[in-house]
């Protein structure tokens, strides 16, 4: 199992914890990840700054960064704020897109940008034949903010797995619950970025989105599909996902 990661990491804190869990696993080869949406440079340097704590050293590929009406919209400017000023100046390869083979899998946690451009400018991409996508519907924000790039994703002949977020809300933690993720560098990063996040959101609870994306790709059993036509759709997932997120991180 190969696995290209393609994500909007920076935003919303559930790209990170996503990362963390899929570094972490010792069965995931992890061959690329791919950066999407808005300012990818910076999202590099986030995912470059997991893979230190980490001690991984996967190739980093800045992608595309999507529709410009999208990007006012959706690149929140806080992003920057979860690295030192040392770690923004330090400069990141250029890197081409990665070569897809048939093992290949694909983990889609962004806007479709990266993978529609691929799919008409980058052929190995069409040897993948799976492919996990947060998000099921164009009215879902990854479809939503590039329309046209989800419809060509969509319409390519692999096997699409797509998460509801229905399904994805239901593994979240509350601003009292992150505080457990502490204890380690990387779970004290994570804890950050959260309440980062939650304070600019507003909200209370971060939903582990992305994190049920991976795990499906992982072939691991939590989230439960049901075929729908050509594709696999989100039903339901186990609850225990969440006590695996805690002791996947804090590991
Ligand atoms: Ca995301």
């Amino acid at each position: 199992m190969n696995i290209i990661f393609d994500t909007d990491v920076g935003t919303d804190v559930d790209d990170a914890f996503a990362l963390a869990y899929l570094l972490k696993n010792p069965e995931a080869n992890v061959k690329a990840i791919t950066t999407v949406m808005g300012n990818t440079e910076i999202r590099a340097k986030i995912a470059r700054k997991l893979e230190r704590m980490l001690q991984t050293n996967t190739p980093i590929i800045l992608g595309k960064s999507g529709p410009e009406e999208a990007v006012k919209k959706y690149w929140l400017g806080f992003e920057h704020l979860a690295l030192t000023e040392e770690e923004l100046q330090e400069p990141i390869e250029r890197l081409p897109f990665p070569k897809y083979d048939e093992d290949s899998i694909l983990v889609c946690i962004g806007t479709l940008t990266n993978i529609a451009w691929q799919l008409e400018n980058s052929p190995s991409i069409k040897n993948v034949k799976r492919i996990y996508i947060m998000g099921s519907s164009l009215e879902d924000h990854n479809l939503k903010a590039d329309q046209e790039a989800a419809k060509k994703v969509l319409a390519a002949p692999w096997t699409v797995y797509q998460i509801t977020k229905q399904v994805a809300k239901k593994i979240c933690f509350t601003r009292e619950e992150l505080e457990e993720f502490k204890s380690s560098r990387l779970g004290r990063f994570l804890y950050e970025s959260a309440i980062r996040w939650l304070d600019y959101s507003g909200k209370q609870n971060s939903a582990m989105y992305d994190v049920l994306t991976v795990s499906a790709a992982l072939g691991e059993k939590y989230v439960k599909f049901k075929q729908e036509s050509e594709r696999f759709v989100s039903y339901d997932v186990d609850p225990k996902l969440k006590d695996r997120i805690l002791e996947v991180i804090k590991s």
